[in-house]
């Protein structure tokens, strides 16, 4: 079965990423990795040119200002009149009012492709009760019903992850049980896997496709570090290394998949 990570490594999909301050360098190397090019750019006075010339964009609100905001949007609306994948990861979203509200304003005017978020998030997202504190969701949720409430709401492709991710596309759903819990002790993880996303859209038009070989790939990379690596600091290099060395047919073996479940 073919793997969309070759077409990422074959054709080194150009990444824009408006991101966080604090997942840059991780978010730049685990593009590497994967074989994808990433360039961070926030200034408004660039983001419309970069955001045209790459093959897909990530708006991430992790640590947004009201001046970031402003150039999303510029970056998004360059990017759809481009026909360019937006992934959107509305860290945090639901905790402060300033985030609810500047997540509403990119939505609004920015034609997403998907969006990628916790539990907490996509149901604050999609004003469904949620709990979210500070960039980390909290509490349980039945999941499916989030992901079929939150799709209907948003009207836009969803993956939300956590233990099991579940992937959500014009109505047919995808989850995955692939990962490891070492994932949510090392920053960035989720910010990662949403430029990883991005990259896996950027080589196909079939956005399900896409959404579910990034994150299948994305989880199995992760189990594979842990096993070589049972503590965060060092999981987190081994992880960068298993992102650049999965092959296609390990993928076939490895993933945990339950097509619409
Ligand atoms: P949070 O801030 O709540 O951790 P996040 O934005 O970092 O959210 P996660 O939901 O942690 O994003 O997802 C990032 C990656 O970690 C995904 O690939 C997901 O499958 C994986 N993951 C998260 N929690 C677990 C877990 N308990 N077991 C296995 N994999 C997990
Ligand atoms: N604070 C603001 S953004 C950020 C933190 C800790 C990174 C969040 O990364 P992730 O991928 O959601 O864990
Ligand atoms: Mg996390
Ligand atoms: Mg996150």
């Amino acid at each position: 079965m073919s793997h969309l990570i070759e077409e990422v490594r074959k054709n080194q999909p150009l990444i824009h990423n408006i991101t966080n301050q604090v997942v840059m360098n991780f978010t730049a190397n685990g593009l590497y990795a994967i074989g994808a090019s990433p360039v961070m750019a926030n200034a408004k006075e660039e983001v419309g040119e970069m955001a045209a010339l790459a093959n897909a964009l990530v708006l991430n609100i992790g640590t947004l200002t009201d001046m970031q905001v402003d150039a999303m949007i510029v970056a998004g609306k360059a990017a759809n009149q481009a026909g360019t994948p937006v992934v959107f990861d509305p860290v945090g979203v639901g905790a402060t009012t300033f985030r609810t509200q500047s997540a509403q304003r990119i939505l609004e005017q920015v034609k997403v492709t998907c969006i990628r978020g916790n539990a907490g998030e996509i149901a604050s997202l999609a004003g469904l009760s949620a709990t979210v504190r500070g960039v980390d969701g909290a509490g349980d949720v039945d999941m499916e019903t989030l992901a079929a409430q939150a799709h209907q709401k948003l009207g836009v492709s969803l993956v939300i992850t956590g233990a099991q991710d579940i992937l959500i596309h014009r109505g047919e759903k995808v989850i995955l049980s692939n990962g490891h819990p070492l994932l949510t002790k090392v920053t960035g993880a989720g910010c990662l896997l949403s430029s990883v996303l991005a990259a896996f859209l950027a080589v196909t038009d079939d956005v399900l496709q896409a959404m579910t070989d990034a994150v299948s790939y994305y989880g199995i990379a992760a189990e594979n570090a842990a096993n070589e690596q049972q503590l965060p600091g060092s999981f987190q290099v081994s992880f960068i290394d298993q992102l650049y060395n999965l092959k296609s047919e390990e993928i076939n073996r490895k993933i945990r998949m339950i097509r619409g479940a």
